[in-house]
């Protein structure tokens, strides 16, 4: 067995892997990112593509600007079609002077990348049997596999970044987590092709089920359609999806959509789940290990980035002062941030989805809270603060 020695061990080299392992950086503290998947893979992944007004805002501020400021797509709003009335906009600039940008995660996971590369940062990849060891000790450790050998890394804390899936959470005693969770009862069906996208980030209320229409750079386009749990891609040649995109749109948004063959196809469940508390002994979970919101408020990379940013600032007081009071409060605060994207996502999608099963009684829920929102600049003004991002607490 090898073993190396670090400060932060950080499980998962998605975006809060990568970026808390940059963040740490930044300050003189030492990290290795442990992932499973090859570098190939994780870049292969086609994930978010919003990213809220603070999380633009961080990403400049240490040195990941640059490809973003050139090749994203700024946004001043998102625009709201409901079947059979006119489409209004969610004017984020107007109510809160912030705006979106659409950049993809791909994109943020390759800059990352490049800039632990260029700084000399430890990724490992292909991390198999990942384990955490003493995590309520003074000093704990991991334990993984790679090309059939044994490794060892030391470390002060370990970073729990591994997504829904991972090891981190399921390596907190069960009587210690609570966990809140609910499911819906369909998933999004999401293709990306090399047609100019439409202009708008525009989402569709139809009673056929709800519609996306998103983008990556001005020839790349993202759609998504609200689609049954039990489908299957193979169910879902081009054809068939442009056909019932459209149907889910206005007649003049439907003209406007170029349609194209696709270059990437997937199902995603949706799902609401938060796991309280984020820490064990020296264990912080961040990002989808702790948490997933349905994507119906571009929330989940949004989230991902603010909790590694709640937990670099508390490591580093840490590390300089010996207190750990930022890191004590670091769960209830990321927690607070939390909850208001898994009510926000919640909401826009009972809003904007069709469920099976809804009396009529709640149709006409729904069409009075789209025409209350469509009425109302309060509400609309709401939304905006909520879709934009609310700020980081200090
Ligand atoms: P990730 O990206 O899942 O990365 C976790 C990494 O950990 C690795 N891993 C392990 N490594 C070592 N040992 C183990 N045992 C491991 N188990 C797993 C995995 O291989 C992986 O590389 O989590 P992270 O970093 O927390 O990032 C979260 C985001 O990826 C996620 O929240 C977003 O993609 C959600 N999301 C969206 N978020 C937004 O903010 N805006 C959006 O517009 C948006 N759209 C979306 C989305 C997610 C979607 N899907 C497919 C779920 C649209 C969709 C369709
Ligand atoms: C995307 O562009 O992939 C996207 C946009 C908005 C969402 C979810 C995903 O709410």
């Amino acid at each position: 067995m090898t073993a190396t020695r670090t400060q932060v061990a950080i499980i998962g080299g998605g975006p809060a892997g990568l970026l808390l392992s940059h963040l740490l950086h930044r300050e003189g503290i030492d990290s290795i990112v442990l992932e499973r998947q090859s570098r190939a893979h994780v870049l292969a992944r086609i994930r978010a593509g919003v990213l809220e007004a603070g999380t633009i805002a961080l990403l400049r501020a240490v040195g990941l600007g640059a490809r973003m400021d050139r090749e994203g797509l700024p946004h001043d709003g998102v625009v709201i079609a409901w079947e059979g009335r006119p489409r209004f906009v969610i004017d984020t600039k107007n109510f809160t002077g912030k705006a979106m940008m659409a950049y993809g995660q791909t994109a943020i996971t390759e800059d990352l990348y490049a800039a632990r590369d260029a700084a000399g940062g430890q990724i490992v990849d292909q991390a198999d049997d990942v384990r955490l060891h003493e995590l309520t000790a003074a000093r704990p450790h991991v334990t993984y596999r790679k090309n059939g050998q044994t490794h060892r890394v030391d470390c002060d804390y370990v970073a729990g970044c591994d997504g829904y899936h991972g090891v981190s959470r399921q390596s907190i005693p069960a009587t210690v987590l609570k966990v809140f969770e609910r499911g819906y009862p369909f998933g999004w069906l999401g293709i990306m092709s090399e047609t100019p996208p439409f202009p708008d980030i525009c989402y569709c209320y139809h009673s056929r089920g709800f519609a996306l229409a998103s983008m990556r750079s001005p020839m790349l386009s993202r759609y998504y359609i609200q689609c049954d749990l039990d489908t299957t891609i193979e169910q879902w040649p081009d054809e068939r999806f442009w056909r019932e995109f459209k149907a889910r749109c206005s007649q003049d948004m439907a003209a406007a959509i170029v349609t194209g063959p696709s270059i990437e196809k997937s199902i995603a469940p949706l799902r609401s789940f938060v796991a309280e508390p984020m820490r064990y002994g020296r264990l912080f979970l961040a990002g989808d290990a702790a948490h997933i919101v349905p994507p119906t408020g571009a929330k989940g990379l949004n989230l991902a980035v603010s909790d590694v940013y709640y937990l670099a600032r508390a490591l580093v007081e840490n590390y300089r002062t010996g207190h750990s009071r930022a890191l004590d409060g670091y769960s209830d605060m990321a927690l607070r941030r939390v909850w208001g994207a898994e009510r926000l996502s919640w909401w826009l999608t009972m809003l904007l989805h069709r469920f099976p099963d809804e009396s009529p009684f709640e149709q006409r829920m729904r069409e009075n809270q789209f025409d209350y929102l469509h009425a109302s600049e309060h509400a609309q003004a709401s939304l905006a603060e909520q879709y934009v991002g609310l700020p980081f607490e200090d």
